[in-house]
């Protein structure tokens, strides 16, 4: 597929009000200069999303049509897979193994489960006193606006596109400013497999440009939301003006818990991915260890192997297990984690370095910090890199308390052989996630979200269509 980069709007490319860069950042050379949407943009995708959800062709699209445009937009990213996925992989930097094999793929199934919601959006009849029949009916909200981030581009994008066009409404999605380019090339297939113009549109640009304008957009019924807890905030006090729904996927500082009972070998891989995997550029990163003390010497030690061992690298290399950061400004910062660690006495048990391929590159090694305490930054802070702080615990009680020690809770894991300890772990802990001897694993079908500050609403499963739909009840007289 060619390189989109201009904005999509009402089934056309149109011109922004200004161009920013994308970079490739295990070059850091210039992919492409894309089109920014200023607030005149923004409007223009939120009056053709209005009229194009009011259409008769869609609003009265018959609901098994709906389900197979979705089935279609799923084929058509699964026939562009490859040059999707290089696509990906060359504006975040993550490991075409990645892209290719897991974000991409999400995706397609992704579409494919919610093209399969969208004929079975079914409402209640609901017993009432008196000589009445009561009933609900799913309808959508309108339009909605969804702004993701750059870890997951694409993948991120269909968690929100998926839903929202199954239940009916017309979308609106911002892309991050770092990674713009798998967006527009799903606005484009859309296009090509006959959604109507204006039922996506997609407009890259700034955040506090092109993001604040379409949550402070009247136009806009909803924001679905995925980014950081600051920019949460801010998303949520922007909506308060128009009183918009909002669904808010935030950060997260994810505890990963290893009992000294646990197959440590299966243990040590699913650390390794928990918090390397995606760089650590991951919303539900297990970025704090906490290992029963007996073992701890024994697992840091083959974890501090498996860490040096990543292969770093050139992200389109198929053995390439870690990419560069998204940005500089993502490298400084992690780089900045790194020294904060140091400083504040934590031990670098591997990695801890800045690195590049040929001199150039967002790199950072696979960084394991022991001697952590959770007064740390880099024990609190979500990092959003390769940087893992272990710390140690005595029993399950205090394993609970020491996983619960953060504002966040978005996700956690537990590594043990005893049953009863699992379902204790994952019943006391408080997180919208809790893996049990796996780590990351996700399914279209599976509701994901947070506790606490890590936010509110649901992607995924049948949880995500409360997030697209209202609900309206009908009386009738019988009378
Ligand atoms: O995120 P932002 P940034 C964390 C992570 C990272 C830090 C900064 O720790 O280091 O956030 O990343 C759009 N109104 N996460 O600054 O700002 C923005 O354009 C409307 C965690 O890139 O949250 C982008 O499309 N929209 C996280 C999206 O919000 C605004 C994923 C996310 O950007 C806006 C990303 C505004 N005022 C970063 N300002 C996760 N947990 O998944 C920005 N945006």
């Amino acid at each position: 597929m060619k390189l989109r980069t201009k904005l999509l709007i009402d089934g056309a490319w149109a011109d922004g009000h200004d161009r920013f860069e994308t970079v490739n950042p295990a070059t850091e050379e210039v992919i492409a200069e894309i089109e920014e949407a200023g607030p005149e943009q923004v409007d223009a995708a939120v009056r053709s999303a209005r009229e194009a959800f009011e259409n008769p062709d869609w609003r009265d699209l018959d609901i098994h049509r709906r389900a197979e445009l979705l089935w279609k937009l799923a084929d058509a990213v699964e026939a562009n897979l490859p040059a999707i996925a290089e696509t990906e992989t060359r504006d975040n930097g993550k490991p075409l193994f990645e892209s290719s094999k897991i974000d991409i793929p999400f995706v397609v199934a992704n579409l494919r489960y919610f093209a399969g919601w969208a004929d079975k959006l079914a409402g209640d009849v609901i017993p009432v006193s008196g000589p009445f029949l009561n009933y609900t009916r799913r309808e959508p909200l309108g339009v909605v606006g969804a702004i993701v981030p750059w870890n997951f581009p694409l993948n991120l994008a269909s968690w929100k596109v998926a839903p929202a066009l199954a239940c009916g409404n017309a979308v609106i999605l911002k892309p991050a400013e770092e990674t713009p380019l798998t967006a527009l090339l799903l606005g484009e297939l859309a296009l090509e497999v006959g959604f109507p113009p204006g039922i996506l549109n997609v407009i890259p640009g700034r955040g506090r440009v092109t993001g604040q304008a379409l949550v402070e957009h009247p136009g806009v019924d909803k924001i679905a939301f995925t980014g950081s807890t600051e920019t949460g905030r801010t998303v949520m006090e922007t909506a308060a003006g128009t009183l918009k729904k909002l669904s808010l996927e935030l950060g997260g500082k994810s505890p990963h818990v290893v009992f000294a009972d646990a197959d440590l070998e299966a243990a040590v891989r699913g650390v390794t991915t928990g918090i390397y995997y995606g760089k650590g550029e991951v919303c539900a990163a297990g970025s704090r260890l906490f290992v029963e003390e007996p073992i701890r010497n024994e697992f840091l030690e083959k974890l501090a192997g498996r860490a040096t061992a990543t292969t770093v690298g050139d992200p389109m290399q198929p053995k390439t297990r870690l990419g560069p950061l998204v940005s500089k400004a993502q490298h400084e910062r992690v780089l900045e984690y790194i020294e904060s660690g140091r400083a504040e006495g934590a031990k670098v048990l591997a990695g801890g370095n800045a690195t590049d391929v040929d001199g150039r590159g967002f790199f950072v090694e696979a960084t394991l910090f022991a001697d952590v305490t959770p007064e740390m930054k880099i024990a609190r802070e979500e990092i959003f890199g390769p940087v893992l702080a272990a710390m140690t615990f005595t029993d399950m009680d205090d394993a609970i308390v020491r996983a619960n020690q953060t504002d966040y809770g978005l996700a956690a894991g537990v590594w043990t052989r005893d049953v009863g300890k699992a379902h204790r772990f994952a019943s006391g802990v408080r997180a919208g996630t809790v893996w049990v001897n796996t780590y990351n694993r996700y399914d279209p079908g599976s509701p994901f979200g947070g506790f606490k500050a890590s936010g509110f609403g649901r992607d995924l499963g049948r949880q995500a269509l409360e997030e697209y739909t209202q609900t309206k009840s009908i009386w009738v007289s019988l009378t």
